[in-house]
């Protein structure tokens, strides 16, 4: 008998957790915003060549086809990393990119828990010449949307392999900031806690 109410105390609990994870991505779908504009860029490793760090995250795309020096940052090889802070705690949901077509590129984000960069989206080529958007080459508005959504405060993002001459112009992080990661945060204790009785 006493399984049986903890059985059931439990599925509740689950229940409430599960309600209130669809809740947030409902309320996302309203509020879903690019969280990697206007935020601190920087070079983690290798160098980095023409455009300031900067136009990485504020929101312009090169025009479609601009050659891959014109106005971007760009750099030879594939050992250059580069860091956007997110400014605190984030759900990110998908992202976009401009990049040199002909490349591969890959986006990691930071584990809360462990601090090290787990991959999160590997950036294919695109077809065309010079800069152009992913995952949507003729518009700069479609985002990927990942499997899941991974809470973090940092993303990285570089280049895995292609010709050699790898440029990026826009990285954005879409999904919602902090308050929403807190309460599933809390609803999580909350279950947790229940679940210790
Ligand atoms: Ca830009
Ligand atoms: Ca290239």
């Amino acid at each position: 008998m006493k399984q049986s109410l903890v059985a059931t105390s439990m599925a509740a609990v689950m229940s409430a957790v599960m309600s209130a994870v669809v809740a947030s991505h409902a309320l996302a779908d309203g509020g879903i915003q690019n969280l990697a504009l206007g935020r601190d860029a920087s070079l983690v490793s290798g160098v980095s060549n023409g455009a300031a760090l900067s136009t990485l995250t504020d929101g312009i795309f090169r025009p479609a086809g601009t050659q891959w020096q014109n106005g971007t940052v760009w750099w030879g090889g594939t050992g250059s990393v580069f860091e956007i802070d997110l400014g605190g705690t984030v759900e990110v949901m998908g992202a976009i990119v401009q990049a040199d077509n002909n490349d591969t590129y890959r986006m990691w984000y930071r584990d809360l828990g462990t601090g090290n960069y787990l991959e999160l989206w590997t950036i294919g080529t695109a077809g065309g010449a010079g800069m152009r958007t992913r995952p949507n080459a003729v518009d700069n508005g479609q985002i990927l949307f990942f499997d899941s959504s991974v809470f973090t405060d940092s993303i990285r993002i570089g280049a895995i392999g292609g010709d050699g001459s790898y440029s990026l112009s826009e990285v954005q992080a879409w999904g919602v900031p902090a308050p929403g990661a807190v309460a599933l945060l809390g609803l999580a204790g909350l279950g947790a806690g229940r679940r210790r009785r």
